[in-house]
């Protein structure tokens, strides 16, 4: 039976599939995910799945259930990292769903059950999130195809650089007929079951993210030569726009983070004429995150024309929050409550997950351990083993739950 420790280490094996040495940076459609996928497809066979990869590069393991060709329960997460990430976000829920197979392989289910190890959830190589479990989900975007990553290879290009066929994309759709649902556990990424001192959560929903690009215009003159009533300085405006988005969000119950500054021309004796932010926003509701989107961007008018600045804004990413299906919180409350903890907390997270782009064809529900100092996106990441050994007692309780609510 493969143990908490067992899981720690193979995270901690997917670490070597890193594009450098000295952290660990793991992203769509690179050599690192080649070996992760491949390293995942043999721990998936040693469970006794029958494995293969789909036409978007997302790992997948099946066995079947009491007849063969039933829909699928599909338990997974993702492979992909954020730049230099932590072991457990993402990972974490592939190992453990491949764990739980391997637990399960003997007793009989009513449904066949798949483990899925996504190829593209974190966007960082083409700035477009979730683009392994849309693909999934039935959601590819033909313009996708051309996006580009920092050293200028279009999705296109890198679809074939690993040696898939960008024409049979549309093969890794999934049905709604083909599913029963898809249960996922990750860390939270975040500090509430900490606090509460509790190892384990279910889901509730998932926060629906809207992020922008937006370009703040002035211009560009000598430093020393213009005067102050002369400036249109661009930067100056962006970091009041920065601070006025901290603070509207801090005023109300959504989250807003300006993560990227890039400044134009970005020299030492020259005024800023332009500076590109970028700006993700979140919410519990989908209705808050938009109301807050109105007021930020009222606010960044209001402070450009104060400064004679241009604001320029384009929309690069949105998703709409996401429920888990009744039905599935309960049988992962189930889950939870069969390791001895009789009342878990559920909670909403404000953190993206491939559990959002299910939600489209199917039931989806989450299962959250507690995470060291509420920290992730970050090296320091951390998980206990022991929430890891409870954690799997209860995805594995709650994929019998779920075969309960099927039989
Ligand atoms: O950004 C997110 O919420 C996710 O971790 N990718
Ligand atoms: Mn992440
Ligand atoms: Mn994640």
């Amino acid at each position: 039976m493969t143990t908490a420790t067992q899981v720690l280490e193979r995270c901690a094996h997917l670490d070597r599939y890193s594009s450098d040495p000295r952290v660990l940076t793991r992203v769509h459609l690179s050599p690192e995910h080649r070996f992760a996928n491949d390293r995942t497809a043999m721990w998936m066979q040693q469970a006794g799945l029958t494995t293969w990869q789909d036409a978007a590069g997302n790992q997948w393991g099946r066995r079947e259930g009491a007849t063969a060709g039933l829909p699928a329960l599909v338990l997974g997460s993702h492979l992909d990292t954020v730049p230099d990430a932590g072991s457990f976000d993402g990972m974490l829920g592939v190992v453990m769903a491949i764990a739980v197979a391997e637990r399960l392989r003997h007793v009989a289910l009513p449904f066949a059950l798949e483990v899925v190890g996504f190829s593209d959830e974190e966007g960082t190589r083409f700035g477009k999130a979730l683009l392994g479990s849309q693909a999934v989900a039935g959601l590819w975007d033909e313009d996708w195809w051309a996006l580009r990553d920092r050293s200028g290879t279009t999705l296109l290009t890198a679809f074939e650089e690993f040696g898939l066929d960008p024409r049979r994309v549309g093969e890794a759709v999934r049905r709604p007929d083909e599913l029963v649902g898809y249960l996922e556990a990750h860390i939270e990424q975040g500090p509430r079951l900490e606090a509460a001192d509790e190892a384990l959560g279910f889901v509730t929903s998932i926060a629906g993210a809207r992020r922008f690009r937006i370009a703040v215009l002035g211009e560009a003159r000598h430093a020393g030569g213009t005067p102050y009533p002369r400036r249109r300085d661009a930067l100056v405006g962006a970091g009041e726009v920065v601070v006025a988005i901290e603070r509207l969000a801090r005023e109300s119950r959504c989250l807003a983070t300006v993560g990227r500054l890039e400044v134009q021309p970005g020299a030492v004796n020259v005024i800023p004429g332009r500076v590109d932010l970028s700006l993700d926003l979140r919410a519990e509701t989908d209705a808050e995150r938009d109301a807050m989107w109105e007021t930020i961007h009222a606010e960044l008018t209001s402070i450009c024309e104060g400064r004679r600045l241009r604001a320029e804004v384009v929309e690069t990413h949105v998703a709409a929050s996401a429920c888990c299906a009744p039905w599935l919180q309960d049988a992962v409350v189930a889950g939870i409550r069969a390791t001895g903890h009789d009342a878990p907390s559920g909670l909403w997270s404000p953190a993206g997950h491939d559990a959002m782009a299910m939600a489209e064809v199917t039931d989806i529900g989450m299962l959250f351990l507690r995470c060291h100092d509420g920290i992730s996106h970050h090296p320091d990441e951390n998980v206990l083993e022991d929430d890891v050994a409870v954690g799997l007692d209860a995805f594995e309780q709650t994929v019998l739950a779920v075969a309960r609510a099927e039989a």
